[in-house]
Parts: C-alpha cells; sequence; structure tokens
C-alpha cells in the first residue's frame, strides 16, 4: 500500500456544520442525509457487519479449539452477533442497504486466514487474528468513528465498543500466559494479516472521508491499539514498538 491513501481526498466530505469540542478542536458533522453520504455507508456499514458475524463464527470456532474456555468463548461470540444486528439497525436507521457483497469479498483475505490456521491446528494463528488484530482494528475504527457518528449510530457505537475491550482482553490474557511459546506464530499471523487488515483502509479511503473518517487518524488508532495490546501480553514496549513498525511499514511500502 503506498503512503498516498492517507493524503486527503480532493473532494472535501459532505460536512454541513462544525461542532467546537475544545478550545482548539473542530469535529465535522457529516450532511448524514446526503447521497454522498449514504452511498459512502452503505459500504462501510456492510463492511462493519459482516466483520462483525465473521467475528461470531470466529469465537464459536475458537469455543471449540479451547473447550476449557467453551462457554466464555461461546459468550464472546454471541455479543459479536448482537454488534452485527445493532449496526445493521444503524443502515435502517439512515435508510441505507449495505452493499454486503462487497464487504464478503474484502474480508475474503482475512476469513480465508483464519480458515487456514484452523485448518493446521495454529490456535495461537486463530487467537492472534481474531482477538489481536481484527480486535484491535475494530476498537480503531470504532473510535474514530464514534466523534463524526449521527446521535443513533454514536449510541450505538460507544456500547459496542466496551464489548470489543473484552474481546481483546481474552486474547490477551490467553497469549500472555504463553509467551514464550506463541511468539513465532504469533509474529508470523501478524505478517500475514496487518497488511490484509491496513490495506481496507486503502480500498476504502473515499468512503472513510465521506462519513469524515481520517483514514490516517484510524491508522494511528490502530497502532497504538496493537502496541498497547502486545505490552499487555508481555513485549517490553520497545519490542512492541519496533514490531508495530515493522508491520506498519510494510503494509505502508
Ligand atoms: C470485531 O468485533 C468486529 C470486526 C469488525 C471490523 C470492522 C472494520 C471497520 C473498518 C472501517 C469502519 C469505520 C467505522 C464505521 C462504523 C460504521
Ligand atoms: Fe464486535
Ligand atoms: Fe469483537
Amino acid at each position: 500500500m503506498s503512503a498516498a491513501p492517507f493524503a486527503p481526498a480532493s473532494a472535501p466530505p459532505a460536512a454541513v456544520a462544525s461542532e467546537p469540542v475544545a478550545s482548539e478542536q473542530v469535529v465535522p458533522r457529516p450532511d448524514y442525509g446526503s447521497a454522498a453520504y449514504g452511498e459512502a455507508y452503505s459500504r462501510i456499514n456492510a463492511l462493519v457487519i459482516v466483520g462483525e458475524a465473521m467475528a461470531d463464527r470466529h469465537f464459536r470456532r475458537l469455543a471449540r479449539l479451547l473447550p476449557h474456555d467453551h462457554d466464555e468463548l461461546r459468550r464472546l461470540g454471541a455479543m459479536e452477533g448482537r454488534h452485527a444486528a445493532d449496526f445493521v439497525r444503524c443502515g435502517r436507521q439512515l435508510g441505507v442497504k449495505p452493499d454486503l457483497a462487497l464487504a464478503r469479498h474484502l474480508l475474503a483475505p482475512l476469513q480465508q486466514q483464519f480458515d487456514a490456521c484452523e485448518a493446521a491446528g495454529d490456535v495461537v494463528g486463530c487467537l492472534t487474528l481474531q482477538c489481536l488484530i481484527i480486535e484491535c482494528f475494530a476498537v480503531a475504527a470504532y473510535r474514530t468513528y464514534l466523534p463524526v457518528a449521527d446521535p443513533y449510530a454514536a449510541a450505538i457505537t460507544a456500547a459496542v465498543l466496551q464489548g470489543e475491550d473484552a474481546h481483546l482482553g481474552y486474547g490477551e490474557q490467553w497469549l500472555r500466559q504463553r509467551l514464550v511459546l506463541v511468539r513465532e506464530p504469533l509474529e508470523r499471523c501478524c505478517r500475514q494479516a496487518v497488511p490484509a487488515a491496513l490495506s481496507l483502509l486503502e480500498r476504502l479511503r473515499a468512503d472513510l472521508e465521506a462519513l469524515a473518517i481520517a483514514p490516517l487518524e484510524l491508522l494511528a488508532e490502530f497502532v497504538a491499539c496493537f502496541q498497547q495490546a502486545l505490552e499487555a501480553i508481555g513485549y517490553t514496549p520497545r519490542q512492541a514498538r519496533l514490531l508495530v513498525a515493522r508491520l506498519a511499514g510494510a503494509a505502508l511500502a
């Protein structure tokens, strides 16, 4: 991915008003009823719905791989199913039909990577992919979306964000307990999945900007969240910083 996707699009987002939230900070408010907003929302909303449904399936499959934690993982999966339904309602509220076929196509590489890890018995890869990479991506996306969301979606997004913390937390504690053993498969998984996740930002750059989401800010949130997750599982701050820099650098090369 080139650095260009993170440059501002030539056309500004359909912002019609601005709301000052601090002395020097202004949050642009998009025109939620505009055709341009609706079209962009049909693709971003679909990605979120399909991503949440995929997370639901992944947790169910993790529950089979880790019978000791079966009930907890089924509970986390059920939360993801509710997140998907919550975001379906956000689209309906705006009168938008999500482009689910496009979203399935865009998320196929991550889905296929999970399938391959599962087929190879690579539980660490499955957990790293869902609980670290996909969850950090979701947390970064929802944090960046929250200040510019319409009021209906903002309330839902704030609640969903709290759930994502629990999903991230499950992966962190499982991996932390086995750090020496998991380092190699974890980093192997990251080398494939982080570029795949970040390439979505390039593909959807114009749509994100139409929603007043800055792709560069989303990337910065992802880097911060992922680094924090690595530290939580036992990487030193320097090790975490270097790994994230290598992964983000490779994705942007
Ligand atoms: C895990 O709980 C869910 C995984 C979902 C992945 C979603 C990625 C979304 C990328 C860009 C979306 C910006 C936010 C817009 C919200 C309507
Ligand atoms: Fe979720
Ligand atoms: Fe989640």
